[in-house]
């Protein structure tokens, strides 16, 4: 038997997940947030989880990782797409990668560049955990990272909407209180993507005119050493 957790921090609209084996109590966690992290703590706990692995499905822009810290507190390991540069991080996964927690339960990591270059999704049972690959009604930007709206394209059509159509989607975001979506339901009705051409797709990506992420400059290089900032230059 497998649960799935979601947590949200309300200030950067971060879902993190928490991947749980009922049988073993082992459990994954997938982008944890530092400002989340007691909470997260309580939770483990509570549940007398034993955490085996700690994911990043990106290097994020926007907020900054526990990664670090709950592998720390916990013992669990790191693992991060090996196109990230996320030094510290022990397992460096490489493209349909898999890892294996509790009682078979495989998480199969899959490279979907875009967002940023080195982007993953991570697929569980009937479900895909899309970071911000794919969000629901929506995707990630692609004008920073390395991020790529040709790659993008390619990553949603041809990788994650061949998965089945009731596929669940976990996104890495929400900004309007959505929780969960279906592979079918963003093939139908995801307004970048459904009918649309890859230069429909690249002039949508390309007029978006986001402003910066407030956190950017902090966020990225914290995030490539796992949230653990070094304090030696302060
Ligand atoms: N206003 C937010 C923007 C965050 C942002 O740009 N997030 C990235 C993900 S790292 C994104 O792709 N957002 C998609 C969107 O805003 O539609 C902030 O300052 O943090
Ligand atoms: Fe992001």
């Amino acid at each position: 038997m497998s649960h799935l957790m979601q947590q949200f921090d309300e200030v950067s609209f971060t879902y993190t997940y928490i991947l749980m084996d009922s049988d073993t109590h082992e459990a994954v966690i997938i982008d944890p947030v530092d400002t989340k992290l007691n909470s997260l703590i309580n939770f483990v706990n509570e549940k007398k989880l034993n955490i085996r692995f700690v994911l990043e499905t990106h290097a994020h822009a926007d907020h900054i990782t526990s990664a670090g810290n709950l592998c720390k507190m916990t013992g669990a390991i790191a693992a991060t797409p090996a196109h990230c540069n996320i030094t510290n991080a022990e397992i460096q996964l490489e493209d349909h990668q898999q890892l294996v927690f509790g009682k078979n339960q495989v998480i199969t990591a899959i490279h979907t560049p875009g967002h940023t270059a080195g982007s993953m999704s991570f697929i569980w049972n009937n479900a895909v955990f899309t970071g911000d690959t794919l969000l629901i009604n929506g995707c990630g930007r692609t004008d920073f990272q390395s991020g790529s709206s040709q790659e993008l394209y390619k990553s949603i059509t041809e990788k994650l909407f061949t998965l089945p159509d009731d596929t669940i989607v976990y996104p890495g975001h929400d900004y309007r209180g959505k929780k969960q979506s279906t592979i079918g339901d963003e093939k139908k009705h995801n307004p970048r993507l459904a009918g649309k051409t890859m230069d429909d797709f690249v002039a949508i990506m390309d007029n978006l005119n986001l402003p910066k992420p407030k956190l950017i400059d902090q966020a990225v290089p914290a995030n490539l050493s796992l949230g653990m900032v070094s304090h030696a230059a302060e």
